[in-house]
């Protein structure tokens, strides 16, 4: 039975190991593709997929225990696929807590790749940058996370621990992998992508308004990099289950930190810089895959 409950709610028996593993058996059973990667898509990024063949898609609707999006015309797709030979799983269009979702909502997914047998989970997002040395259009590989939402008891892993997942009291001090920053940083570098990538901090605050130039200057006394609303609770159920994470985010806006300061954007050019840009994420992201795919071949 799908209850729908609101984030406010303390929530912790939104779905039991059962329920995770009928939704895996059920997708397993529809689909050939056998994924060892899964990518999760913001918004506006979800032409990842795109670069997959062999596709097989599933609305978020017809899967059983899925979340379904609440947004009218944002219609969520699990997207099965191949890139370069390797199986992939590509999440279109996530959940966040500014919406109603639960966090053991938002975070279903994630156990669902783990139960399918997934190792490694890309998760990119849009965020706006806090360092003064960031542009718009900045790529960053997030290199370490701060909860804030978790500070505040809004945690996924709050509950009753199931150990089948991880450990109670899970390690978060290497959340994203060494090994993929280093191989994204060298993919990124052969790309020639090296003037406008980043690697910083990434801060999640619950949205859904922007922050106030006060909470901005605290973001970044506190050594936050980029700020966003979504991403940790995902990265942190990944983490506990021992997925190997990467993180990447999309800079489309620079907060404001200055009372005084006038906006003297161009929006056409923000906007044209963000298309590219995300564009040229996508790029990178699939470079990955392939080469994590060479990886794993010559590993085997
Ligand atoms: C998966 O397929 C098996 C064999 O056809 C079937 O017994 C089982 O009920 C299916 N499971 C789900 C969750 O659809
Ligand atoms: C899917 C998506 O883009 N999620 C969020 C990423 O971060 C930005 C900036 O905070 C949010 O506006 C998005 O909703």
């Amino acid at each position: 039975v799908h209850v729908r409950k609101t984030a406010c709610q303390i929530d912790i028996t939104c779905c039991s190991f059962e329920d995770y593993k009928l939704t895996t058996e059920w997708l397993l059973n529809q689909t050939r593709h056998r994924p060892k990667v899964a990518v999760i898509c913001s918004s506006g990024l979800g032409l990842l997929a795109d670069a997959a063949s062999n596709k097989q898609t599933f609305r978020y609707q017809d899967i059983p225990n899925f979340p379904v999006s609440t947004a009218p015309g944002h219609e969520g797709c699990l997207v099965f696929g191949t890139v370069d030979g390797a199986a992939c799983v590509f999440m279109q269009g996530h959940f966040h807590l500014y919406e109603g979702y639960s966090l053991c909502q938002v975070t279903l997914p994630v156990r669902i790749f783990k139960l399918m047998g997934v190792e490694s989970i890309i998760v990119t997002n849009a965020s706006g940058g806090i360092c003064p040395d960031f542009k718009v259009g900045d790529i960053m590989i997030i290199k370490d996370h701060i909860n804030l939402p978790g500070f505040a008891g809004q945690h996924p892993l709050c509950g009753p621990n199931d150990e089948r997942f991880g450990t109670r009291f899970p390690s978060m001090s290497d959340a994203y992998s060494k090994d993929l920053r280093r191989l994204v940083s060298e993919v990124a570098c052969e790309l020639d992508y090296s003037s406008f990538l980043r690697e910083g901090v990434y801060c999640m605050v619950s949205g859904p308004n922007f922050e106030t130039i006060a909470e901005a200057r605290m973001l970044l006394v506190l050594g936050c990099d980029s700020v966003g609303m979504s991403t940790v609770p995902e990265v942190t159920v990944a983490k506990h289950c021992g997925l190997r994470v990467l993180g990447l985010s999309l800079i489309t806006n620079m907060v404001s930190l200055d009372y005084s300061r006038e906006e003297k954007v161009n929006h056409d050019d923000v906007l044209h810089i963000c298309k590219t840009r995300a564009k040229l994420l996508q790029k990178l992201v699939t470079e990955l895959i392939c080469r994590l795919q060479q990886q794993n071949i010559n590993t085997n």
